[in-house]
């Protein structure tokens, strides 16, 4: 995500929810391969503000815009409600983060 060519990790934590856990969408920095082993070294950035308390499921990372960064594409859970014939209804969003490194 940062070009550092150490792959960083995006986490989604739509799941807990459910359980009244906090949610988001989170970055963790890789160190490098020097410092991959030491677990005091990897950073985390914490969740993405305005991720927070959504339902995130899925987030892949893509250059969406083609300026040569990793952009961040993640699909949430915009509702959910009981149609009239007594079924769930889900409707999903999909979410682009825009690489603010460059
Ligand atoms: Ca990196
Ligand atoms: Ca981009």
């Amino acid at each position: 995500m940062d070009g550092d060519r150490a792959p960083d990790f995006i986490t989604v934590e739509g799941d807990d929810l459910s359980k009244g856990l906090p949610t988001g969408v989170r970055i963790i920095w890789n160190p490098g391969e020097a410092k991959a082993r030491d677990p005091a070294a990897w950073q985390n950035a914490g969740r993405i503000p305005g991720t927070e308390n959504a339902h995130y499921l899925y987030a892949e990372c893509h250059d969406v815009n083609g300026d040569g960064d990793l952009d961040l594409l993640a699909n949430v859970e915009e509702h959910y409600h009981r149609g009239p014939d007594g079924k769930d209804v889900f409707s999903f969003s999909v979410v682009w983060f825009k690489n603010p490194v460059k």
